[in-house]
């Protein structure tokens, strides 16, 4: 059985709309295992890098402001398939064209606020695993609730 990586996130309209658990419970029904989830808030030098081949798109600038408007929970799954696994589940990228049953298809409504990504290609998903759980990641990172719970 041939394993594989891939890089998930629920992005920040998806961790405050309280959908990290259904999301997260989707994977691990399909028969996905989870190798690492974070939740974090990111800057917006990694959400350039993360999604920095659309660098030149109009709404790059809005993609930033949105990927950085919040906490993200960041996720590895592992499993056979994963990267083309993860995509299925996920629905295509518009939501307007996204089956009913897949992630997007069920919970988003637009483009701009499809609430999850997934990696489009194994060598996708060893760069963004390494952007979000590589030691320059861990040490930039903080605490997304700094100042509640007695932090
Ligand atoms: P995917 O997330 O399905 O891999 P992508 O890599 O082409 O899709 O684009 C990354 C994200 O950018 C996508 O999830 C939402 C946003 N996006 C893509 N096309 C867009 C558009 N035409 N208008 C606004 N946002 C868009
Ligand atoms: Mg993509």
């Amino acid at each position: 059985m041939q394993q594989e990586q891939t890089f998930v996130m629920v992005k920040p309209d998806g961790v405050r709309r309280g959908l990290i658990g259904s999301i997260v419970a989707r994977f691990e029904q399909k028969g996905f295992a989870l190798a690492a989830i974070e939740l974090l808030q990111i800057d917006r030098e990694l959400a350039e890098q993360h999604y920095g081949e659309l660098r030149q798109k109009p709404f790059f600038g809005e993609l930033v402001d949105y990927l950085t408007s919040g906490p993200v929970c960041a996720m590895v799954w592992q499993g056979e398939h994963a990267v083309e696994n993860a995509r299925a589940l996920i629905g295509k990228t518009n939501p307007v064209e996204a089956a009913p049953g897949t992630i997007r298809g069920d919970y988003a409504m637009d483009i701009a606020g499809n609430i999850v990504h997934g990696s489009d290609s194994a060598a996708s998903a060893a760069r963004e695993i390494g952007l979000f759980f590589g030691k320059h990641a861990a040490a930039q990172r903080m605490d997304p609730y700094a100042g509640e719970f007695g932090h």
